[in-house]
């Protein structure tokens, strides 16, 4: 194994299978179905140590969720350079394309508890734990470039407003309420991120298929001490794709661990997600050349001015195979960071510093968080803390101090020039102030050029989205103010949600901000079939021929073809061979895949025709490729025939179906079932 993490994580690791069960102290026991009682009837004693162990660790199992981010999921994975950029830091992990470098990464939503549903309206967590032999570097990124707050002391009040309101406890992992759209009104520096989450980008179709953003502009100094500004950015291969609201609330009832199980599946099969690692770099000297701040969390260096230079690749090879001590247990923070990279004055930068140890004290019981396997440096570390909860070092000197004799004064520091860490020194001067740099007071200019990059169905989405949100808003109120504030950014837009939620138009005057970063819209991202889940209907009789040149063109687009039959029992295809079917036709959803197909032999009972016409509705409907036979083109609406990402199967369009899918969404069907 090259991979030192998991290496590592291996001396932890304990199989339990064909074992002898024990206590907690090794004792090996007789029996585990009885507690131990005085005669057969009689009370439970005292004396009964395995039962009081065996209760007590139940009872103390859980440990409280994150405050934020409760729901994720986890995967292991390494990291590779394409080019070294020892020009710009001098970080050890950047230097050497031969290097590999071990990573943990945690998807998540925000919002929801730990045990809420993965495909709802939401930003996404994307932290990444690099291993480097220079200590842990954790790059604790979301999948939005930007933030609702441009002050870390706002942090609270938001994330009270967007949770479960505190009187009822509801709603879960939702924004459409009032508290949030409050906290929005009243503090406008969110309008730019707020278009974000109203966008398509806050449905990721999978965790594989969404950018990834380190939000906050960092510095990277390479040997010299020389600084640059930088803005990382994780592109995934298989681009960026999104769900339809529809499906998201439909696949939040019936399959509410999606997200989650799309990712361990693909890595299960050998499909494992890539990302490139991408740089935006800044001269220092450039700093004030731009109409935005750029230590302004709130604002993207549009990538059309500042390219992204790609810099190298993040594979996810491996699950993991605990989800509590690797997943739960987990500790990221933007703090930790090694030689060559470090930090700005953006202040939602500087109170995520003090945020994510002090949160973890609390979550994972005192101050040794660091000693647990998933969390642990693959380089030794050394120094004079000691002792806290859960210790599980053992020092072995009299010496835990500094400066010392005893020891030669070690462990010891190492001078920079020897990969000593040392901060920056920016010259900073000014007086003690609680204020805001008028630079960050331009929120609405880049939420507009949000708004004007995106494609015209992308800008019926983000409408759809405030008219759903806002019509949950009680208070008629602060659904006029926020007609109103968004109104600034685009009338038009605005004056659409108005007349839907029932209040007046917005007074307010539209900003004329032009610019647009073609980017920004998902239209313009990488298409292929790769990897999406095409369920093919069946039933008894279904044609050979054409189920195998199908099936031969998915596996060729690297497509994943199911059989989806009436039920589990086999089905005979023409030729009379058996097929087993994955799913039946209730035991999976067309919201649960990528495209449908239906070859039918047997036209099947009205219940089997009701079903495959609701397969096909649905699919239809959510704008995926869809195909059917000529044996079941009756089950078609005469409406769906034409239309831009249909296929009636023939010899000759088996690679037109297969090019339908590629595109993933077919927008231009101009009909209403
Ligand atoms: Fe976090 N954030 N955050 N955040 N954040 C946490 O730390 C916080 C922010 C992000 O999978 C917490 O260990 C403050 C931006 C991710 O374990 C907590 C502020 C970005 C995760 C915390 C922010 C993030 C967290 C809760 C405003 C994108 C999940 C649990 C200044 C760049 C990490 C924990 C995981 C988690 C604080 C804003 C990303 C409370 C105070 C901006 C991906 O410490």
């Amino acid at each position: 194994m090259d991979n030192k993490k998991q290496e590592q994580l291996e001396q932890f690791k304990v199989d339990d299978s064909d074992k002898v069960l024990t206590t907690n102290h090794g004792l090996p026991l007789s029996e585990d179905e009885f507690s131990l009682k005085a005669g057969e009837r009689g009370p439970t004693l005292m004396e009964d140590f395995h039962f009081r162990e065996k209760i007590t660790h139940f009872d103390h199992e859980r440990i409280p969720e994150r405050v934020v981010h409760a729901r994720g999921t986890g995967v292991h994975g390494e990291f590779t350079l394409y080019e070294s950029m020892a020009n710009y830091t001098k970080a050890g992990f950047l230097q050497d394309p031969n290097v590999k470098t071990p990573v943990f990464v945690r998807f998540s939503t925000v919002a929801g508890f730990r045990g809420s549903a993965d495909t709802v309206r939401d930003v996404r967590g994307f932290a990444v734990k690099f291993y480097t032999q220079e200590g842990n570097y954790d790059l604790v990124s979301n999948n939005m470039p930007v933030f609702f707050i441009q002050d870390a002391i706002k942090f609270p009040d938001f994330i009270h407003a967007h949770k479960p309101e505190p009187d009822t406890e509801v709603p879960q992992a939702s924004s459409a309420h009032d508290t949030f759209w409050d906290f929005i009104v009243n503090n406008q520096e969110s309008a730019h991120m707020v278009m974000w989450v109203m966008s398509d980008r806050a449905l990721p179709r999978s965790f594989r298929m969404m950018e990834g953003f380190g939000v906050h502009t960092f510095r990277w100094i390479n040997k010299e001490g020389k600084a640059t500004f930088v803005k990382f950015h994780w592109k995934p291969v298989l681009g960026v794709h999104s769900l339809v609201w529809d499906e998201t609330q439909k696949i939040a009832g019936k399959d509410p661990d999606f997200n989650r199980k799309d990712i361990q599946s693909a890595i299960d099969c050998g499909d494992y997600p890539e990302f490139e690692l991408g740089v935006q770099l800044l001269p220092e000297e450039d700093e004030f050349k731009f109409d935005f701040d750029v230590l302004d969390p709130t604002k993207i260096w549009p990538e059309e001015d500042i390219p992204v230079k790609i810099i190298g690749k993040m594979t996810l090879n491996k699950n993991v195979d605990n989800f509590f001590a690797e997943v739960e247990q987990v500790a990221f923070h933007p703090g930790n960071v090694v030689p060559g990279i470090d930090f700005t004055n953006d202040p939602l930068l500087q109170g995520r510093l003090f945020s994510y140890t002090d949160t973890q004290l609390i979550r994972l019981g005192g101050p040794n968080f660091h000693e647990i396997p998933i969390n642990r440096p693959v380089v030794p570390f050394h120094n004079n803390q000691r002792d806290g909860y859960h210790r599980m070092t053992i020092n072995t000197s009299k010496v835990s101090y500094h400066a010392n004799s005893m020891a030669n004064n070690t462990p010891k520091t190492i001078p920079e020039s020897e990969g000593g860490y040392a901060h920056y020194q920016e010259t900073v001067h000014g007086s003690k102030i609680r204020e805001r740099s008028d630079s960050f007071k331009d929120h609405f200019s880049q939420a507009a050029m949000f708004y004007n990059s995106m494609s015209e169905v992308e800008k019926q989405h983000i409408i759809e989205a405030f008219k759903f949100e806002l019509a949950k808003v009680k208070c008629m109120d602060i659904r006029q103010q926020v007609v109103d504030m968004f109104g600034s950014i685009n009338t038009d837009m605005m004056t659409q949600v108005a007349q839907f939620i029932g209040v007046n138009p917005p007074k307010t005057q539209q900003s004329v901000y032009e610019k647009v970063s073609p980017a920004l819209s998902q239209e313009n991202t990488v298409k292929k079939a790769d990897t999406l889940k095409i369920g093919i209907i069946v039933s008894n009789g279904f044609d050979v021929n054409e189920y195998e040149n199908i099936v031969t063109a998915l596996t060729t687009a690297k497509a994943k073809p199911e059989i989806i039959a009436q039920s589990l029992s086999p089905v005979q295809d023409s030729n009379g061979n058996n097929h087993i079917p994955i799913y039946t036709l209730l035991s999976t959803d067309p919201v649960l895949h990528d495209g449908i197909i239906v070859l039918l032999g047997d036209q099947g009972c009205d219940t089997f025709q009701a079903d495959v016409k609701r397969y096909i509705n649905e699919t239809f409907i959510h704008y995926k490729p869809l195909a059917v036979s000529n044996s079941a083109s009756s089950l078609l609406n005469p409406k769906m025939k034409g239309q831009t990402g249909v296929t009636i199967i023939d010899n000759t369009n088996v690679q037109k179906m297969i090019d339908d899918i590629s595109m993933h969404r077919h927008w231009k069907r101009e009909v209403a079932l």
